[in-house]
């Protein structure tokens, strides 16, 4: 790795192993709408592609979520990386998302910029993303093959229609495709999430694996689905286990020989704050950070 590339992630605790030890990360949740439905999602709670199932997200305007930023720079000086992650996805909900994340950009220029997405509508706002100066962008690509993406979404909404079945998986993979190769192309550091579906998407992730390393992935994240019945997501009503971490560490080893792989991830709440596995969100809620600083008035 370059030098360049080394300080470009060596404050971010999801892109570099070593710095989720010193540095930490927070999440907004500014983001309520999806735009696809994932077999493994249930909506009242927030986005499984970069967060732990059955969490429930406290929901910010992007005033708020600036004011909440400033609040937490302030108390947890280590805190590097602010990233949008849910509840729902992102780019589905451009305007609160670009918001906040301007107002970010404005008012505390030092924290990096990270964006999680299913990647649906990434081929549209890479160079808005590119002109925000985000310089890190995760998608969740489970499949390269559209007859196993149909087990896995039940529907796409894509430009006012909703395709269901593999109709619908052809398009988010095409767009994830297009996606990954913009930000290439606009050198943003990209990584992938992968959810590990025994019996579904197990064996056909070394194929992700290789192709999201020729379009140029910087890191690949292997996550486990954690299935349980009383999230009320199809999975779990159907009975889909989630894999033993032995199967997750054969098939993260299997993966190991080309792009780097994540894995310290800790699958945080779309609200996060603090070292990666550390939980301060509670400390942060709305009630508490508004009265922390109330001379903030954006
Ligand atoms: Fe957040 Fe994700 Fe950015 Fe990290 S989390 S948006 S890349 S700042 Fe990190 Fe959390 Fe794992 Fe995500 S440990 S769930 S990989
Ligand atoms: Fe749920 Fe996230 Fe999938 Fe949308 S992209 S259905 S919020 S897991």
């Amino acid at each position: 790795m370059d030098d360049k590339l080394k300080e470009r992630i060596a404050k971010h605790p999801c892109y570099s192993e070593e710095a989720h030890h010193h540095y930490a990360r927070m999440h907004v949740a500014v983001a309520p709408a999806c735009n696809i439905q994932c077999n493994y999602c249930n909506r009242k709670y927030d986005c499984a592609n970069e967060s732990r199932p059955g969490v429930v997200s406290e929901l910010l305007t992007p005033e708020e979520a600036a004011q909440k930023v400033l609040v937490v720079a302030g108390k947890i000086p280590q805190m590097t990386v602010l990233g949008i992650a849910g509840p729902g996805d992102p780019l589905a909900n451009p305007e609160k998302t670009f918001r906040t994340f301007e107002l970010i950009a404005e008012q505390a220029p030092d924290i990096k910029l990270c964006l999680s997405t299913n990647g649906l509508m990434l081929p549209e706002y890479v160079d808005r993303i590119k002109e925000l100066n985000i310089d890190h962008v995760t998608i969740t690509i489970n499949m390269v093959d559209p007859e196993i993406g149909e087990k896995i979404y039940s529907w796409v909404h894509y430009k006012r229609k909703r395709y269901r079945g593999i109709e619908g998986a052809r398009i988010l993979h095409q767009k994830q495709m297009e996606g990954l190769q913009a930000l290439k192309e606009a050198d943003i550091l990209c990584k992938v999430n992968s959810v590990m579906i025994p019996g579904i998407n197990d064996k056909h992730l070394p194929e992700v694996n290789q192709v999201i390393r020729e379009h140029g992935a910087f890191l690949h994240n292997i996550m486990p689905l954690i299935s349980a019945p009383e999230h009320g997501t199809h999975f779990g009503l159907t009975g889909q286990r989630g894999p033993t971490p032995k199967e997750l560490k054969a098939l993260q080893d299997k993966c190991s020989g080309g792009i780097k792989l994540m894995r310290h991830c800790r699958q945080c709440r779309a609200d996060a704050v603090g070292l990666l596995g550390e939980d301060r969100s509670q400390e942060f809620t709305k009630d508490k950070f508004m009265e922390m600083a109330p001379e903030y008035d954006l």
